[in-house]
Parts: structure tokens; C-alpha cells; sequence
């Protein structure tokens, strides 16, 4: 198969590197197969991206919002019917298994028509006002050029919930994908441009983040950014863009944990924790990294773990009944692998090592489960972001919640139980963002807001109707009568 070049796009055309430089995009579930030949751009590139994007701003707002929508729900019907082309893509330049490929692309269909639905409910509020004769109502104007940075871990679901609301609002966009994942951001752009998205209107820059992040951060014109990535990389930015005022949207990682009480549904919980964490190579930020086990039930909890653990077939996504995808780049295994490590050095046991998958040719780990983790040591404190799970064990509700709550992040979390109290306790005091009863601790619909508190999230959430408040300037006018 010819190797495809990916390249940026920017004011409507399709351009390499000002530099004319490259880099190898690889399968990492066949490290010798390439698929791609990805521009690598440079802070010039960038530059062009912004200043297409702010040429193009004056028309775009000013078109109607419902006329906005229009054009994204366009988007979404072609994502629909490129769904399968989607899905083998994303499966080849990420490594999650083809069901797992098909189940972001309709996650990623489901928000982009619901952003182009919401051009026809960009509404403001009317507010009485405490003198006569005036009215005094909100507007919600496009910030103008935002920039949206994305994560290669789903390269085409998070572009698209950011993209999506972006211009329905009325902005402009500068698209910075993942460096790993750029046909995936290639295929998401070429949907939003077929559905009849004016030049300049949304700009790709591939490249890498050290390379490309402070022309992006740094530049007056970006009037936002929607970013998703690491917490380290999170609070850099931040800081950087603060000085200058610039608003941030940031979601980054997340450390979650289900809690599994004496009264739950064991073989649900165990499913739960085993889906939750090896699912998708335990390459979200949404997955399971630590269940808190009630000490009566731990014993048969880790039983029945393990053997939903064997059922995680990991290798190539593309092949039938393999249920668990590579990890994504050989940083990533070099990472995992260290963490492993590290936990049986901290005095965790390794009931399930799965460091060496035993596969070649790409880059593979197997489910890996610790025990008799203390909530201190770093398997339990650091975002791994890999199948391996540390089971900690707890005496009841107050003590599971101190433990699960005893940790930087705060994503997502949950709890199984059948008691009603425990259920209410714990949807009051843990310290996440999005919560769970008797369910995993993953994913979130396209209409709901998606978000977490403490070093997982900040600033204003993303999907939902909450993602049209980050990219919006709320404006009161006063009228006189
Ligand atoms: C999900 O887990 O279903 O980067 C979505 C991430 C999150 C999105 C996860 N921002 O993993």
C-alpha cells in the first residue's frame, strides 16, 4: 500500500511543513507497517493556521448560528457514512480494537449533531431590571480564533466535541492534533470541509506539542483553548496563557477508582473494574485504576478479576476476538512497564503481571492486577495509563471514601452497592467529577457534560450544552425605552 503524506490545512489548502519536514506514522499494533508521512510543522505554520482562521472570522460570525449548525450536522451525517472508514483508521493509527474504534466514531457522530442542533438554541436570557422602562437581555458572542489540542487516545471523539461547538458559536478554529494520530484528524477535518465549511473557517497544524505549543499559547490572535492531555502539560499551559489573559478549557488525567461494598453485585463490580481498566489498553482518562474493595468480599473480588482479566486477548485490533489493542507508542510501554516495576518495588503484589504480553511487533502488555496496594504508594497515586489496576482494601463506606478520595486527580468514580444511603454518601463526598452508581467509571454521553475537579479538570466543561459557555463571551446589553 502506498504510505499516504498527512498534511496540514490551513485557509482551505492542503500543505506540508513550511519546513518540509516529516515524521513516521506508525501502526503500533505492526510497528513495520507505516501509514503515514505527517508534516511536521513548524511555529510559522502555526502562525498562517491563526492567521487564515482570523481572516475568515469576520464572515463566519456573522453568519447565522442555525446556518452554523447546519453545516455541522452535515459534518456528522458524513461522519455516519464514513463510519466504517473511521473506525479501520482509527484502529490502525491507534491500536484500540475495532469495536472499541466504531463505538468512538458514534460518540463522536452523537456530539457533533448535537453541537449543529445547538444553532438553533444560542439564546440569552431577559432580565428584569430594577429601573423603568428598560430592558436588560445577554448575548453569547464567538470568542473568535480558539484553538483545540487534542490527545491521540481518541483522536477522532475529542476532536470532534471540541471542533463542533467551536464553530457553531461562531469562532474559528487552529486544530492541534496528537502528533501520533494525524490521519485521524486528517479524516475528522475532511468531513467538516465536505459538509460545506468556508475556507479558513477550521485549520489543521500537525506537529508536535513541544514543537508548535508556545506559537499557539503565546499568540494574541487565540483567543481560547480547549486543550486534553496530560496534567503536567495542562498546568504549564495555563500559566503560560494566563499571562495574557487567554481563557483555558483543560481536561487532563485521572487516577479513578470504583468502590465495591459488602452488599454489592459482585460479579457486576468485577466486570465493571476489569472493563474499566483494560478496556481500551486502560488508554483513557475515564478508565479504572483502582478498585476499593470491602475487606469480607476482597478475597473473591481478586478471584473473579483474574478471571475476567484472562479474557483481555491482547494484539492486533483489526483481528477478530482480540479484546485488547497495543499501547499506543513504545514511550508508552517503556512508561507501563516502569510502573509495573516500580509497584512491586513499593511492596504492592503482582497478582497478575502482564509487563510482557509475549507478542512481537508491536507494542503489547497484558492485563496486570496489584493487591495489598497501600493508597500511598505511586501504582495508586500516579495516572498510568495502561491495563493495570491496584486493588486496595477497605473496612466501609467512610473508610473506601477516604481512600478513594485520598489522591490528586478527580475524574470520574464509582460505587456498587444495593443501599441507598451509601449511594446518596457517596454522591456527596467523592471528589470527582462525574459519578457513578452500579456503573463503570467510563465515557459519557454526547449531551451531558463531561469534566473533572482537582488536577483533572478546569475550567468550563466540555460536551453538552456547557461546552457552548467556554466557547462563548456572555455580553449584557441594557436598553432604554
Ligand atoms: C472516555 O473515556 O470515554 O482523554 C472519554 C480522555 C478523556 C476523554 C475520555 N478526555 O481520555
Amino acid at each position: 500500500m502506498p504510505v499516504r503524506p498527512a498534511l496540514n490545512y490551513i485557509g482551505g489548502s492542503w500543505v506540508g511543513s513550511s519546513s518540509h519536514a516529516t515524521v513516521e506514522d506508525r501502526n503500533p499494533a505492526r510497528t513495520n507497517e507505516l501509514i503515514a508521512n505527517a508534516a511536521a510543522s513548524t511555529a510559522d505554520d502555526v502562525r498562517h493556521a491563526i492567521g487564515a482562521a482570523e481572516r475568515a472570522f469576520p464572515e463566519w460570525r456573522a453568519t447565522p448560528a442555525p446556518q452554523r449548525g447546519d453545516i455541522v450536522r452535515k459534518a456528522a451525517d458524513l461522519m455516519e457514512r464514513r463510519r466504517e472508514q473511521l473506525a479501520r483508521l482509527c484502529t490502525q493509527e491507534e491500536g484500540k480494537v475495532l469495536a472499541e474504534s466504531y463505538a468512538e466514531v458514534d460518540r463522536a457522530i452523537a456530539n457533533v449533531r448535537f453541537s449543529g442542533g445547538e444553532g438553533l438554541r444560542l439564546t440569552g436570557e431577559t432580565i428584569p431590571s430594577a429601573q423603568r422602562g428598560t430592558l436588560i437581555y445577554t448575548r453569547r458572542d464567538p470568542l473568535g480564533v480558539v484553538a483545540c489540542v487534542t490527545p491521540w487516545n481518541f483522536p477522532i471523539a475529542i476532536p470532534a466535541w471540541k471542533i463542533a461547538p467551536a464553530l457553531v458559536c461562531g469562532n474559528t478554529v487552529v486544530f492541534k492534533p496528537a502528533s501520533l494520530t494525524p490521519l485521524c484528524a486528517t479524516e475528522v477535518v475532511q468531513c467538516f470541509i465536505d459538509a460545506g465549511l468556508p475556507d479558513g473557517v477550521l485549520n489543521l497544524v500537525l506537529g508536535s506539542g513541544e514543537a508548535l505549543s508556545a506559537a499557539l499559547v503565546d499568540d494574541e490572535r487565540i483567543k481560547a483553548i480547549s486543550f486534553t492531555g496530560s496534567s503536567a502539560v495542562g498546568r504549564a499551559l495555563y500559566a503560560r496563557a494566563a499571562q495574557r489573559f487567554c481563557k483555558v478549557q483543560l481536561e487532563m488525567g485521572g487516577k479513578n477508582a470504583v468502590i465495591v461494598l459488602a452488599d454489592a453485585d459482585l460479579d457486576k463490580a468485577a466486570e465493571s473494574v476489569a472493563n474499566g481498566a483494560f478496556g481500551a489498553t486502560g488508554q483513557r482518562c475515564t478508565a479504572t485504576s483502582r478498585a476499593v474493595v470491602a475487606k469480607p468480599l476482597l478475597a473473591e473480588f481478586v478471584r473473579l478479576l483474574g478471571s475476567k482479566a484472562d479474557s483481555f486477548m491482547p494484539g492486533d485490533g483489526m483481528t477478530e476476538g482480540v479484546k485488547m489493542g497495543p499501547l499506543v507508542d513504545a514511550s508508552q510501554l517503556e512508561k507501563v512497564r516502569a510502573k509495573i516495576a516500580e509497584g512491586k518495588r513499593e511492596g504492592a503484589t503482582l497478582a497478575r503481571d502482564g509487563s510482557d504480553a509475549g507478542i512481537d511487533g508491536g507494542y503489547f502488555v497484558a492485563p496486570t492486577i496489584f493487591t495489598e496496594v497501600d493508597p500511598r504508594m505511586s501504582v495508586a497515586q500516579d495516572e498510568i495509563f495502561g491495563p493495570v489496576v491496584s486493588v486496595i482494601a477497605a473496612d466501609g463506606l467512610e473508610s473506601a471514601l477516604e481512600k478513594a478520595n485520598a489522591i490528586g486527580y478527580g475524574l470520574s468514580s464509582s460505587i456498587y452497592t444495593r443501599d441507598l444511603h451509601s449511594a446518596f454518601r457517596y454522591a456527596e463526598s467523592s471528589e470527582a467529577g462525574m459519578l457513578h452508581v452500579n456503573l463503570p467509571t467510563l465515557g459519557g454521553e454526547a449531551h451531558v457534560p463531561f469534566g473533572g475537579v482537582k488536577d483533572s479538570g478546569f475550567g468550563d466543561r466540555e460536551c453538552g450544552t456547557a461546552a457552548f459557555d467556554f466557547f462563548t463571551e456572555l455580553r449584557v446589553v441594557y436598553v432604554g425605552y
